[in-house]
């Protein structure tokens, strides 16, 4: 019981980094917005937001592009229209930090007005102009790495050392950012499980992921529902939260600061019974 707490934060998105923080993911299901049943959705929206406050979330994630493996562009108005207003409501509802899960300038800049905590950006800035506007506010940053672009990513990926190849990005995107003005204590790295990785690729990338705290920076990691549970594990999307759970504790143990989770009540439960056994440690 003598651990010191360390007053650790990731300066723009204030979180303690003592405490491992859940990311809870806001499922919008994007093609009811633009037909009759769009306030039937935003408010279904905004019940799942407040549950997973309930259940503990300290950040929720919204995404209004599909970053799937073959997923198709949406054009910058649409995913505007999808985010914003879900941002606005939720902060004028709840005292809850919100990320925006965009690659593109003119979201993360309505994000940014808004009142977004975080870019979750899985093209890591790399997109004209995000850069720019990012440096502007002083927003937190996820940087996630990833290999080819959606549509492709998936069709063979390779790499010489996975680690060094997604550590050397690391370091490239940093360089990158610390040039734009934006501050090393607003990043945050992700390895970007399942983005250009084979099912091998994601579990080295797993069991070696304390390698990216060399940088200092604090890890997110997002293996929640993915192909590389379902497909070690022959199990469908809805079958794989103990899977999820299991790899979540490793990202954990192994140093993650954020896990991206889609059922933070369980994910709550697994950090909760992590930190009754780490006070032992
Ligand atoms: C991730 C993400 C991830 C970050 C998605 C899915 C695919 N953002 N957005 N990390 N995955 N930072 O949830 O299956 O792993 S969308």
């Amino acid at each position: 019981m003598s651990k010191i707490i360390q007053t650790k934060t990731i300066t723009s998105i204030k979180c303690d980094l003592n405490k491992t923080q859940v990311m809870g993911i806001l499922n919008i299901t994007p093609d009811s917005f633009s037909d009759g049943g769009q306030f039937t959705c935003f408010n279904s929206a905004l019940k799942q937001v407040e549950q997973m406050i309930i259940n503990g979330a300290d950040i929720i994630d919204i995404g209004g592009e599909s970053t799937r493996p073959g997923a198709v562009d949406v054009s910058a108005q649409d995913e505007i229209f999808r985010v914003i207003p879900l941002l606005k409501a939720i902060k004028s509802r709840f005292d809850i930090k919100v990320s925006i899960d965009t690659s593109k300038e003119e979201v993360m800049g309505e994000a940014i007005t808004y009142g977004a905590d975080m870019i979750n950006d899985v093209r890591a800035l790399q997109n004209k102009g995000c850069l720019e506007v990012v440096a502007q506010s002083n927003i937190a940053v996820c940087l996630m790495h990833m290999q080819g672009l959606p549509r492709s990513m998936q069709e063979n990926p390779q790499y010489k050392n996975i680690i060094d190849d997604i550590l050397e990005f690391f370091k490239q995107r940093i360089n990158c950012c610390e040039h734009h003005g934006i501050n090393k204590d607003r990043l945050v790295l992700d390895p970007g499980f399942g983005f250009g990785k084979t099912l091998a690729h994601n579990y080295e990338v797993l069991a070696k992921l304390t390698h990216f705290k060399s940088l200092g920076l604090p890890v997110l990691a997002g293996v929640s529902r993915k192909s590389m549970i379902g497909n070690l594990l022959n199990r469908k999307v809805n079958e794989r939260l103990a899977g999820s759970l299991a790899a979540a504790i490793v990202a954990i143990e192994q140093g993650a600061n954020i896990i991206r989770v889609h059922d933070v009540q369980e994910s709550v439960d697994a950090i909760n019974i992590l930190s009754a056994v780490a006070q032992y440690k």
